[in-house]
């Protein structure tokens, strides 16, 4: 489900919560262990005991036969109880995967329509970095949310749009289009104060899917009156077949309930994709460098966040302390004098808002070295996307 380079990339998982113990594709984890039996330990269990009592009282010469005669038995015996062990097995499991609801849901829509911000408030940790200015999310990121009943694998995405001056832009919008196809249900993520080009490019994508769609109508703590969501509603209702329609505030987790309500009943029924404590099937390593970009998009000025990437050098353990060294990637001298900003002022900030939220992501202390260094060019270049793993 990630980009392939990434994971090539990745450092070894460090902590329970990030980093996958099997991505969705690699199919369901194991499920709960669930008789104490095995056939092995079924026959072990069976067969000490009773080899023990017949040596008592058979002569050694007819020991043999009788040894046969009771291997047989065992054997059966434990056959026996391996079956019986295996359908209780099996009558658990299928009652299991029958109450229980899991699948992949893509979080679609226009750049800037919150899709990071509901990620967020799904899984319940600031996972998916996030900025007011467009085209912040540039990778696929899973986040999971797990409840009793059902478990959310949530895939977000950079936004769609329909301008794409750059290499950059059109990867980006590649990158969105892929989810389409691969997950089970999908979230249309809108801007409820404002209907755009982009929103219907993003609808004029939807009639080719079989999988369900929710819109989620988002950022309703930023409309003053309610009563003016009906009639949008009402609108976006004839444009589409939505499964549901859900008013919500990414930002105020407000709906969320209501929102995971919809959506589970159009998962399919089977067992959890992830252990209960995942939140991702991103690396700490990945999480490093994207916290990073989200320091210097929300800390530079409009244009020049486009111009930034972020690659990490060195990603190591010391103890509990995460040692990482990142490099911040430009496209001129200027960009980069203004990336460290006077006297290092800027870069140093960058920093320090960076390792505080890896901190608090992480759960360990963090020691963060950058630097910065250009590369001309490189957001419109396929060969330096490939190097710093845009594509997929
Ligand atoms: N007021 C308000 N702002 C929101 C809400 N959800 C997201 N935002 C803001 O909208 C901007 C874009 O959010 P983001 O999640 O990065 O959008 P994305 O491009 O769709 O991933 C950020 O400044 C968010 O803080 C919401 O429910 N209410
Ligand atoms: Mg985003």
């Amino acid at each position: 489900m990630s980009g392939h380079k990434d994971r090539k990339q990745d450092s070894p998982k460090v902590g329970p919560k990030v980093g996958p113990k099997a991505g969705p594709k690699a199919g369901p984890k194991a499920g709960p262990k669930i008789g104490p039996i095995g056939s092995r330990t079924a026959k072990q269990i069976i067969k000490q005991p009773s080899t023990q009592a017949v040596d008592q009282v058979v002569s050694p010469a007819t020991a043999q036969a009788v040894d046969q005669a009771v291997d047989q038995a065992v054997d059966q015996a434990a056959d026996q109880a391996t079956a019986q062990a295996t359908n209780q097995a099996s009558a658990q499991a299928s009652a299991q995967a029958k109450n229980f609801r899991c699948g992949t849901v893509g979080l679609i829509g226009r750049p800037n329509a919150g899709k990071s911000t509901l990620m967020n408030s799904l899984v319940g940790t600031h996972l998916s970095i996030t900025a007011s200015k467009p085209q912040t999310t540039r990778h696929r990121i899973v986040g999971i949310r797990s409840e009793d009943n059902a478990q959310l694998v949530m895939v977000d995405t950079p936004g769609m749009h329909k301008h794409t001056p750059r290499a950059l832009n059109r990867q980006l919008n590649r990158t969105a289009d892929t989810v389409l196809d691969d997950v089970d249900v999908l979230v249309f993520v809108v801007d409820a104060r404002r209907w755009s080009e982009d929103d219907e490019l993003v609808v004029s994508k939807l009639g080719r899917l079989t999988q369900p769609v929710v819109l989620a109508l988002n950022k309703i703590d930023r409309i003053q009156d309610r009563s003016t969501l009906l009639p949008m509603i009402e609108k976006l209702s004839k444009l589409y077949a939505f499964a549901a329609v859900v008013p919500i505030s990414a930002w105020k987790h407000d709906g969320i309930q209501q929102l995971v309500r919809s959506i589970t009943p159009l998962l399919p029924e089977q067992a959890a994709l992830y252990a209960s404590d995942e939140l991702t099937d991103r690396s700490e390593r990945f999480l490093a460098a994207e916290h990073i970009r989200e320091q210097l998009i929300r800390r530079l000025g409009e244009e020049l966040p486009y111009a930034t990437t972020v690659t990490i050098e060195r990603y190591a353990m010391d103890g509990r302390l995460h040692r990482i060294d990142a490099n911040i990637w430009v496209e001129r001298d200027g960009q980069k004098a203004i990336v460290i900003g006077d006297g290092g002022a800027r870069l140093k900030d960058i920093g320090t808002f960076a390792r505080k939220r890896m901190e608090s992501i992480f759960g360990g202390k963090v020691f963060l070295t950058l630097w910065v260094k250009v590369k001309e060019n490189w957001s419109d270049s396929d060969a330096s996307l490939q190097q710093f793993g845009y594509m997929e």
